[in-house]
């Protein structure tokens, strides 16, 4: 019995540490929805990889996984890990897919220009949605570089009004008053298009 218990014990040992502390947001299918925007706070540590990207070296490396689905309004939606790199080390590489599985709309390695509080090593990059439009982001890491935690900055700010796919006719067009309406659904939704939402931050120019 000790001999086996000695043997559990060393067959535990070997397990590596990143197997007992999965992020729950490890694989595609379990995406963290970030749609209403804000300051994320990941890790890569006990990561696995079940993404690809076409830059930063990261196609096999560990990767998590958010979800960012568009309103009524087409947004341009811009994501940054700017601090990371000063607070945890991590030299993280961003990227779009269209889904799980499937194609990749854009991808940043390095920031690159060093805007304030942005390192070289951190990512940014930017996308234009249309409505109600469904990316998956994928945080990953460089080549070699060390797995640690990263912030992800999520922002968006509508880029236009966008009608919505089927009007109502008027029933009858003397009916129809002399006094503009100012009240119908599609005159809010074209309000609330035309003005930042109240998560939008000023954007950055995008990476070069
Ligand atoms: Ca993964
Ligand atoms: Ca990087």
């Amino acid at each position: 019995m000790l001999f086996r218990s000695l043997l559990a014990t060393f067959a535990i040992a070997l397990i590596p540490a990143s197997a007992f502390a999965r992020p729950a947001n490890n694989a595609c299918a379990n995406a963290i929805g970030v749609s209403a925007g804000g300051t994320f706070n990941g890790t890569l540590v006990g990561a696995t990889n079940d993404g690809v990207a076409t830059c930063g070296s990261s196609a096999t490396n560990p990767d998590v996984w958010y979800s960012f689905t568009a309103g009524t309004c087409a947004v341009r939606l811009v994501l940054d890990t700017c601090g990371s790199n000063a607070a945890f080390g991590v030299d993280t590489v961003v990227s779009i897919m269209t889904l799980c599985g499937g194609f990749e709309l854009a991808c940043n390695d390095d920031h690159g220009t060093g805007a304030a509080g942005c390192g070289l090593n951190d990512s940014q990059t930017s996308l234009v949605l249309s409505p109600s439009q469904t990316v998956k982001i994928r945080v990953s890491k460089f080549s070699t570089r060390i797995l640690a935690p990263f912030t992800l900055h999520v922002r968006y700010e509508p880029v236009g009004y966008v009608p919505p796919p089927t009007r109502v006719r008027p029933k009858a067009r003397h009916a129809r008053s002399s006094t503009p309406t100012t009240t119908t659904a599609a005159a809010t939704a074209r309000r609330a298009c035309s003005s930042p939402s109240s998560s939008a931050r000023p954007i950055a120019p995008p990476p070069l």
